[in-house]
């Protein structure tokens, strides 16, 4: 019996050592482009509302040119959403980040990146001149069709470096001037599911003058889930205990029929005894 129980007991805690949930694939991984080619990789759609904005790869090459040729190109919820923008799908956990050249010198010229799942609904990180002069690094966007500024840092480099992180329901933006030394600029809730379309873009607003921002990449990296480790060796051991009392059970009842015999045995030869007597 004793035997039987440790036999179970070892199963159990070496079943429990080995069990983990493995991490689930995306089925919508995006993809990271460095913008080394003459054409667009199929990942991407050109969203352009108003049909009058263009995008190059040659004008720079190793680069991504887009261009707006005059205002009302803006993601905002107060004038329009006609920023011309390139973007593809997404799922999960997972950052972007684009190294930028732009050299905004006019009222609402801005670039940066974007998260978006509707018209009421996205976060954008850019680049941006506003308020006739602020040179920033800004975070805002619509939740559930609310406008928010949600935070900006003074600013005033052609070359930046923008990121935006998310984790769960957690956006996290941040910010360089080198692609090494990142500045936090934001967190924030901010529910979405999946999935929800990342990509870039740019503003050109409340002036007709042109402009264009050059993007060096678009890197998306996928934050695949950690493996598990599951307590099945809790329930390994719960059913182990329930199978030994019930062995034990069986051994404790097999034993008392043994006794009672005996003990039957003996009064039967104590009953003889007396009889005999
Ligand atoms: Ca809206
Ligand atoms: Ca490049």
């Amino acid at each position: 019996m004793k035997k039987v129980f440790s036999f179970l007991m070892i199963l159990s805690l070496a079943l429990s050592m080995v069990s983990v949930i493995a991490p689930k694939t995306l089925a919508d991984p995006a993809h990271s482009d460095e913008f080394e080619g003459a054409t667009l990789v199929s990942e991407w759609t050109w969203v352009d509302p108003h049909g009058d904005c263009s995008y190059s790869l040659t004008g720079n090459p190793g680069y991504l040119r887009i261009y707006a040729p005059h205002g009302d190109h803006d993601l905002y919820t107060y004038s329009n959403l006609n920023a011309p923008r390139l973007i593809q799908s997404a799922r999960g956990d997972f950052t972007i980040e684009t190294k930028l050249l732009f050299d905004p010198r006019y009222d609402v010229q801005g670039a940066g990146i974007l998260i978006w799942k509707d018209s009421d609904n996205y976060l954008r990180l850019d680049r941006l001149l506003h308020r006739g002069g602020e040179q920033v690094v800004d975070l805002s966007g619509e939740d559930k069709g609310l406008w928010s500024y949600l935070a900006e840092t003074p600013y005033n480099y052609t070359i930046s470096y923008l990121r935006l992180e998310r984790m769960g329901d957690m956006f996290t933006a941040s910010y360089s001037k080198d692609g090494v030394s990142w500045m936090s600029l934001y967190r924030t809730s901010f529910p979405l599911g999946d999935p929800v379309s990342i990509g870039i873009f740019v503003l050109n607003q409340w002036q007709n003058i042109s402009v264009y921002a050059e993007f060096d990449y678009f890197r998306v990296k996928v934050i695949q889930p950690q493996p598990v480790l599951v307590p099945s060796g809790f329930i390994m051991l719960a059913g182990t205990i329930v199978i030994a009392i019930v062995v034990a059970a069986g051994f404790i009842m097999v034993e008392s029929k043994k006794q009672a015999k005996s003990t039957k045995t003996l009064e039967k030869m104590s009953v003889y005894r007396l009889n005999w007597l």
